[in-house]
């Protein structure tokens, strides 16, 4: 896609951006990293980096960053190749995705590292958004690196396999991740080891990569399919977790519908774009709270 980009002090400016809305990227329930400041905008840390996010106007602005790093890692982070638009406007022959996407209009899914969607996905089983970050921002204080103090506040690296492998299950449950822990540092035993190579999944059929992934305790089919879709470039996934059931069945399907039958169904109406569909639907069934029967 075609940008004009323009550096200066410390920051980059992408203008005339269409479908990039930070709060919609950063509220969607993709990335728990990502913290809204006083202004409106987000600063997020990846890639050992620290980065703050605004829009004005039509231009995004990111701060804290340059040319350099904005070509070797915004871009594809970000996902600025993918043309929304047309997956929006294909999304919207549907009815319930028309009013999905035209609330959810700045969404684009994140190209994340895939280390780091396990354990934070992992980390979400049976939990809520709030305990999520919380259970993250510990792990990454405690035994991640320290990157730097932006906007008076310290940030930190996400740990790697190494750093956890080290650490006992009580330590890595002190981080507030409960009966996960054990998962935690059993996964970390095994990417750290090489028993398992989590870069190489996404090379893998979804089918493949999915079943690969649940070979990991705490990874069963939803789980697998978030980390698929927002590290693994598997845009077929789709992650059926409690508000995406109940969106699908308010909309689509009989209450109690099998989670199998559910992911059927969804596969084959939304196809290819399966996994923007669930993320739109995530969103407006979540802002909108809507609850069993209406
Ligand atoms: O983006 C998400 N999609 C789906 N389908 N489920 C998600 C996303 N993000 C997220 O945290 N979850 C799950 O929802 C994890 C957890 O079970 C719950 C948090 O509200």
């Amino acid at each position: 896609m075609d940008y004009n980009i323009i550096e200066k002090d410390n920051k980059i400016i992408i203008e005339n951006v269409s479908d990039f809305e930070p709060k919609h990227i950063f509220e969607c329930g993709q990335c728990f990293r990502w913290n809204e400041e006083d202004d409106g905008s987000y600063t997020g840390v990846a890639h050992e980096k620290v980065i703050n996010v605004k829009k004005e106007e039509n231009n995004i602005i990111l701060s804290n960053t340059n040319r350099e790093d904005f070509n070797n890692i915004w871009y594809e982070y970000f996902d600025l190749d993918r043309d929304y638009k047309a997956i929006k406007e294909e999304l919207s022959r549907d009815e319930v995705l028309k009013k999905s996407t035209d609330f959810g209009y700045g969404i684009r899914i994140l190209n994340q590292d895939p280390w780091e969607i396990l354990i934070s996905f992992i980390i979400s089983a049976n939990n809520r958004i709030p305990r999520i970050k919380a259970a993250i921002e510990l792990l990454s204080e405690k035994y991640g690196e320290y990157i730097e103090e932006y906007n008076g506040k310290k940030y930190y690296s996400f740990p790697k396999p190494e750093d956890i492998t080290e650490k006992s299950v009580e330590d890595i449950k002190n981080c507030k991740t409960g009966f996960r822990a054990r998962y935690i540092v059993n996964a970390a035993d095994i990417v750290a080891s090489g028993q398992m190579d989590i870069y190489a999944i996404k090379n893998l059929t979804t089918e493949d990569a999915r079943k690969e992934l649940m070979l990991f305790s705490g990874v069963g089919p939803k789980v697998s399919d978030c980390i698929m879709l927002f590290s693994m470039d598997k845009y077929d996934a789709f992650p059926i977790d409690v508000w995406v059931k109940r969106v699908m069945e308010y909309f689509y399907l009989d209450e109690d519908t099998k989670l199998k039958d559910i992911q059927k169904y969804a596969q084959n109406k939304f196809g290819k774009y399966a996994g923007f569909a669930q993320q739109y639907l995530f969103y407006y069934a979540r802002e909108l709270n809507l609850k069993k029967n209406g």
